[in-house]
């Protein structure tokens, strides 16, 4: 009797305490495959009594078209650049209270204000990178310093292309000798062309996303079109692989953090933002998934290991060749969607 009245206890009391945590309430966060340290998350919910629901995208194309129509449904989202200037325009972003968010003096002066929102009036940057061509050494003996490579039919079924639209059109521009923002149906018209070529030819292996990181640490591809952070952390596992930025140059982008004006939990989302802007949780954050840090605390903390890296922290010559992708508009955007479609169907 006496232990059925302790279980009983404890039944009462535990169903006490849960709707006290409940009323911490749920942070929807809507962001890359692989771009968070699990334990991170695990962390939050432990100190906030907040809970994470973690949805993945893995272009910013189908984030975009989500975020459109998908209301009340965001706290958090992570694009890109050129996405955040599109959400910007299309007005669905909450304008950013910095009262709420005191964590933001750890970043780095350079990300502070970029073109895309100036001054961060919609978007705290996370993570930054480059895109770039990750490769076998074992596999390819000539030097890597050029996109041409991924053109070459000497490597058939030996390339794998990131599944994504301004990234494949983009190097495809670069690589002609034009901006990856091109308005120029001509240019657009010969990127398409040099990419279904490629695919012609034989060369691509496939089409991929997340997972090519893990298919180039297996050594199933002497090469892989790739972002940084995602090459650093193959590279971490597999010695043989090794990344280049191309010498026509590239993309840097920054994704960063935003707030959908429509947002169901605006309060968690800051409290969410401001977390992550914390250097031991940024550091942690940067250790796992290997992009480059945007938290000047977090990268004090991290010292040489970062610093001494050119993958996290390429060289001025490197970044004086790469430049933003822009938001690109009508009619140009429809132009790009019909040829991209183009390549992927192509036989
Ligand atoms: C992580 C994807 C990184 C996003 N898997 C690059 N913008």
């Amino acid at each position: 009797m006496k232990k059925m009245l302790a279980v009983l206890l404890a039944v009462l009391m535990s169903a006490a305490v849960l709707p006290l945590a409940a009323a911490e309430g749920t942070v929807v966060v809507y962001n890359w495959e692989d771009y968070i340290d699990p334990d991170v998350q695990d962390l939050f919910e432990q100190e906030t009594g907040i809970q994470v629901k973690y949805v993945n995208f893995t272009q910013n194309e189908d984030m975009l078209v989500e975020v459109r129509t998908s209301p009340n449904t965001f706290d958090v989202v992570f694009p890109s650049d050129y996405a955040i200037e599109r959400l910007i325009k299309e007005d669905l972003l909450a304008e950013l209270d910095y009262s709420k968010l005191p964590n933001a003096e750890n970043l780095l002066d350079w990300v502070r204000d970029l073109p895309y929102d100036p001054q961060g009036a919609h978007s705290v940057p996370y993570m930054w990178g480059t895109l770039g061509i990750l490769y076998n050494t074992t596999m390819i003996t000539e030097e890597v310093d050029s996109w041409a490579i991924l053109f070459d039919k000497k490597y058939q079924k030996d390339v794998l292309m990131w599944d994504s639209i301004r990234d494949s059109m983009g190097l495809a521009l670069i690589y002609l000798g034009y901006s990856a923002n091109s308005r120029n149906a001509k240019e657009i018209q010969e990127a398409t062309q040099l990419l279904i070529q490629q695919k012609v030819d034989g060369i691509v292996k496939a089409y991929q996303g997340d997972e090519m990181k893990d298919k180039m640490v297996a050594g199933e591809a002497a090469m892989a079109v790739q972002y940084s952070g995602d090459a650093q952390y193959a590279i971490d596992l597999n010695e043989n692989l090794a990344y280049a930025v191309p010498k026509e140059g590239s993309n840097i982008f920054v994704d960063a953090m935003v707030i959908p004006k429509d947002a169901p939990n605006m309060d968690n989302a800051y409290t969410f933002i401001n977390f992550m802007l914390r250097p031991d949780i940024a550091q942690r954050n940067c250790e796992y998934i290997r992009y480059s840090s945007t938290n000047k605390a977090a990268i004090d903390l991290m010292g040489e290991e970062y610093t001494s890296n050119p993958n996290l922290n390429p060289s001025q010559e490197v970044l004086d060749r790469c430049g933003f992708y822009e938001d690109i508009e009508e009619p140009f955007l429809t132009l790009y969607n019909n040829r991209w479609s183009e390549v992927k169907n192509a036989k």
